[in-house]
C-alpha cells in the first residue's frame, strides 16, 4: 500500500517520568536484540504530559528511532489558560504526533466536534501529525449504523480541512466498546471499519489523500490478534492501550506489523 505502518502505544494515565525513562530503555533494548527495522514499522510511545520531557532526553542521548506524542493538547497558543499545554509547547518537546477526541477524552472532558476541529488545526499549525480518534458505542451497533457513524465523525471534524491538511492526518478506529474490555473488533469488521473510512476521505478529498492517510485500529490490541488485524488491507497499524504497557507485549505486536 505504501502506507508505513505505525503501532502507538497510548499509555494513558500510567507511568511516571522514572517509569517511562525504564520502559523506553527497555523497549529499544527488547527491539535492538529482536533486530527490529524501524524502516518497515514506526513505532510511537504516548507518555502522559510530565514524562514527555524525560522521553525526549533519553531519545536524543541514545538516538532512538522511537517516536512520541501527547495524549492531549490545548486548542490556543498560549495565555491566560491555567492547567492547560500548548502544540507549540509539545513540538518543542520532539513530539511527532498528538491523540486527539480519544472517546475517554470526549467521555471525561467537554471536548465535542469544535473542540476536537480546533485541537487538529492546532497540531496541523505546530508541525505535528494528529492521530483522530472516532468509533462508535454499543449502541451504534446495536442499530448497525456504526459504519456511517465512524464516516461521519470523520466527516464532521474534517470538513474545513483542505487537501493538503488532510493528507497529513492519521484516523485511529476505536469502537468505543471495544476499548479496555478485551472485546476486540473482529478483523472483518476492523476491515470494514477501515475501509469506510477510507472512502469517505476518497469522497471528501480525493483518491490520492485518501490512499496516504494511515488507518490504525484500536481497542484491546494484543499480540494475540494484531496478527489478523494488521493483515487486513486497510488496517495500517494500532492505538494500543492496556498491552502498551508491557514491554514485551508492545514489541511482540511491533513485531508482528
Ligand atoms: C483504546 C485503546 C488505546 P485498549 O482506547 O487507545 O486502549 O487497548 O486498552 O483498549
Amino acid at each position: 500500500t505504501g502506507r508505513k505502518p505505525l503501532v502507538a502505544g497510548n499509555w494513558k494515565m500510567n507511568f511516571d517520568h522514572l517509569e517511562a525513562t525504564y520502559f523506553v530503555q527497555k523497549l529499544a533494548w527488547t527491539l535492538r536484540d529482536a533486530r527490529f527495522d524501524y524502516r518497515d514499522c514506526e513505532v510511537a510511545l504516548f507518555p502522559s504530559f510530565t514524562s514527555i520531557r524525560s522521553v525526549q532526553v533519553l531519545v536524543e542521548a541514545d538516538d532512538l528511532k522511537i517516536r512520541y506524542g501527547a495524549q492531549n493538547v490545548s486548542v490556543t497558543n498560549q495565555g491566560a489558560f491555567t492547567g492547560d499545554i500548548s502544540a507549540d509547547m509539545l513540538s518543542r518537546l520532539g513530539c511527532s504526533y498528538v491523540i486527539v477526541g480519544h472517546s475517554e477524552r470526549r467521555k471525561y472532558h467537554p471536548e465535542d466536534d469544535a473542540n476536537i476541529v480546533d485541537q487538529v488545526r492546532a497540531v496541523l499549525a505546530a508541525d505535528m501529525t494528529p492521530i483522530l480518534c472516532v468509533g462508535e458505542s454499543f449502541e451504534e451497533r446495536r442499530q448497525g449504523i456504526e459504519l456511517d457513524f465512524a464516516v461521519g465523525q470523520v466527516r464532521d471534524v474534517t470538513r474545513d480541512l483542505n487537501e493538503a491538511e488532510a493528507a497529513r492526518l492519521i484516523v485511529a478506529y476505536e469502537p468505543v466498546w471495544a476499548i479496555g474490555t478485551g472485546m476486540v473488533a473482529t478483523a472483518e469488521a476492523a476491515q470494514d471499519a477501515a475501509q469506510a473510512i477510507r472512502e469517505g476521505l476518497a469522497a471528501q478529498f480525493g483518491a490520492k489523500v485518501s490512499d496516504g492517510v494511515r488507518i490504525l485500529y484500536g481497542g484491546s490490541v494484543t499480540s494475540r490478534n494484531a496478527g489478523e488485524l494488521i493483515a487486513m488491507s486497510d488496517v495500517d497499524g494500532f492505538l494500543v492501550g492496556g498491552a502498551s504497557l508491557d514491554v514485551d507485549e508492545m514489541a511482540r505486536i511491533c513485531r508482528l506489523v
